[in-house]
């Protein structure tokens, strides 16, 4: 449905067909005139161990990397890609929403949604476990990191390096010795970039990424069972990624950084798992 734009006359119909069904199905207590509830598309994201945080010796390393420790995931499903401006709308339109982030003259849609503070993203959550009646909810730093990293220990899924034409940042400030490569200077399309190695678009870069997790200064204390953390400070919480306009040392799977509870900006937005 996100794509509908791309599709044909009669693919269109045909959707709006299947959509229809899906509406009565799905959501007998409809109000109105409200667009129709699509859930996010979500990929099934495998259970595991890994290595969270960075080496001593990774170039640009922060001391809130570490100590590296390991950590078990459970199996979970997280967002295909960043939640879009179509999304969030959608919850505007429905009544779950009560704000409307401005898109920053970019257009809505298919781009990520930004300007949403991690308070606006509960409200969001909340509509959308109403209307689902499932458990969304945002990723722990753990499971944002293992599923970021997906089985590798580099500092990108990418490697060694990354490049705008594998995530959406200041390619004219690429990392170490790689080679520089466009700054777009905006938001792109989700999922407009290849995913990462298990099917996940824009890990690296485009948006920041909202966790569930309270800020700590590092590990030490940190749970391994992939649950958030909340001890720390839980007025300020983790985002995770880098985006549009940082530079690639930021990109890199280990990096963190923390926004307070209700701050929105033109580079911050969020995924969910569930
Ligand atoms: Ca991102």
């Amino acid at each position: 449905m996100q794509r509908i734009g791309t599709y044909s006359l009669t693919q269109k119909v045909v959707l709006s067909l299947l959509l229809t069904v899906t509406q009565a199905t799905v959501s007998a207590s409809d109000h109105g005139d409200a667009s129709p509830f699509h859930e996010p598309e979500m990929v099934a994201v495998p259970g595991g161990e890994f290595v969270m945080g960075s080496p001593d010796t990774e170039a640009g390393r922060h001391t809130d990397e570490g100590p590296q420790r390991r950590v078990t995931i459970a199996p979970f499903a997280m967002g295909h890609h960043e939640v879009t401006f179509a999304e969030w709308d959608a919850c505007v339109a429905d009544g779950g929403c009560e704000y409307a982030p401005d898109e920053n003259g970019w257009g809505r849609e298919h781009n990520p949604v930004i300007n949403v503070s991690w308070n606006d993203v509960q409200q969001y959550i909340a509509w959308l476990n109403r209307r689902s009646g499932k458990n969304y909810r945002l990723p722990s730093e753990a499971e944002w990191e293992y599923a970021a990293r997906a089985g590798t220990s580099t500092p990108f899924a990418t490697g060694d390096c990354i490049s705008s034409a594998q995530a959406n940042f200041r390619g004219d400030l690429p990392y170490g010795n790689c080679r520089p490569s466009e700054f777009r200077g905006r938001t792109a399309e989700a999922a407009s970039l290849p995913p990462n190695p298990w099917g996940l678009h824009d890990m690296y870069g485009n948006v920041w990424e909202w966790t569930a997790d309270c800020w700590a200064e590092d590990y030490h204390g940190a749970p391994s069972d992939g649950t958030p953390r909340d001890g720390g400070d839980c007025r300020v919480r983790v985002v995770r990624g880098g985006s549009w306009p940082y530079d690639a040392g930021v990109l890199r799977a280990a990096f963190r950084d923390k926004y307070l509870l209700d701050h929105r900006n033109i580079s911050l937005g969020f995924r969910l798992v569930r």
